[in-house]
């Protein structure tokens, strides 16, 4: 894309953020979209959650994936075109990798193009016998697919991390639906996918001891303070992370400390002491809750891993 028309799609981007982040903000109930904690510090903030022992899914989805890794490379195949929904700038991705020496292709899709073509590039040159092909996409609407040189078998979406329990159910059963169509013929989806489990384990994975999660939370504001003209103050807002127990799924908000306003844009909004914003509903699913979810999409569980505690699964689904 020339420069010109590139600058212009993000100052369209940002606009269209704005209004995003505008329209959360004058519901009933106040909500942002969990897309935007993923500034610099936002990424960084994750990853050190994801080292945490209290937020017990990355260390465990890593497990599964390393205890199981013969039988996940042995169920892709050979030639096959692996595609994965984020950037692919976790170390789940380059286990996967390290065992699929003959793919036809590896395409990270990622809306931020900064973010993808920085992890395509460390993974080209970590694995220069893989044809790297990244896609800058929104991955929750359909997308067309790179052509690599090496005709593919089939395609496997990977969707590693539990990002499905971001989405809403609705939003869940669409981006599910966008993943057959990416998968195809013979095509096939391995996933991340946190479970079901007591409540005092997940209520700490969202409240770790450290405050990092907190922390996590309230740069939201800051990022929006900085990258879209917002006049939060942060010190006025603190972190709650709550399990629902009849949705099974954490909610994480941030509640104002006191009446106040604060600005985004040329709007003003107005926060009453207490009053909550929704910033991230994290899903938890059963076996067979994700087994209908899948089904509902076109999609048939083939193969369940898990941790012995059962925290976590890695899930293998393939296109009816
Ligand atoms: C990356 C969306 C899977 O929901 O557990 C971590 C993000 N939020 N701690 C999650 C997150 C708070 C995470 N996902």
């Amino acid at each position: 894309m020339p420069q010109s028309s590139l600058q212009r799609r993000q100052t369209e981007n940002l606009s269209d953020d704005i209004y995003d982040i505008q329209a959360g903000l004058s519901r009933r109930h106040k909500s942002i979209s969990p897309k935007y904690f993923y500034d610099h510090t936002g990424s960084r903030l994750f990853d050190a959650i994801c080292e945490l022992p209290e937020y017990y899914l990355t260390l465990t989805e890593l497990e599964i994936m390393r205890a199981n890794i013969q039988e996940i490379a042995f169920l892709i195949g050979q030639q096959a075109s692996l595609i994965e929904f984020g950037s692919g700038s976790s170390l789940k991705t380059k286990v996967l990798l390290e065992h699929l020496q003959d793919l036809a292709a590896y395409v990270p899709v990622d809306i931020s193009q900064e973010h993808l073509l920085l992890a395509a590039e460390r993974i080209g040159a970590d694995f220069p016998a893989i044809e790297v092909l990244p896609v800058v996409a929104d991955f929750t609407q359909p997308f067309s697919l790179p052509t690599p040189k090496t005709m593919p078998v089939k395609n496997i979406v990977y969707f590693p991390g539990s990002t499905i329990g971001n989405f809403s159910k609705d939003a869940a059963n669409d981006l599910m639906t966008v993943m057959h169509h990416e998968a195809g013929e013979n095509g096939a989806l391995l996933i991340g996918v946190d479970l079901q489990k007591d409540k005092s384990t997940l209520v700490r994975a969202y409240n770790d001891s450290r405050g990092v999660t907190a922390e996590f939370n309230l740069n939201i504001l800051r990022r929006l303070n900085r990258e879209f003209d917002a006049t939060f103050e942060l010190e006025q807002f603190s972190h709650r992370a709550i399990y629902n127990e009849d949705a099974g799924r954490i909610e994480m908000y941030l509640d104002s400390r006191s009446d106040q306003k604060a600005c985004v844009g040329d709007e003003q909004f107005f926060f009453a002491k207490g009053e909550s914003i929704l910033t991230e509903l994290s899903h938890k699913y059963t076996l067979d809750g994700f087994a209908d979810l899948a089904l509902a999409a076109g999609f048939r569980v083939e193969n369940v891993w898990m941790d012995r505690k059962r925290l976590f699964s890695v899930q293998y689904c393939v296109r009816i």
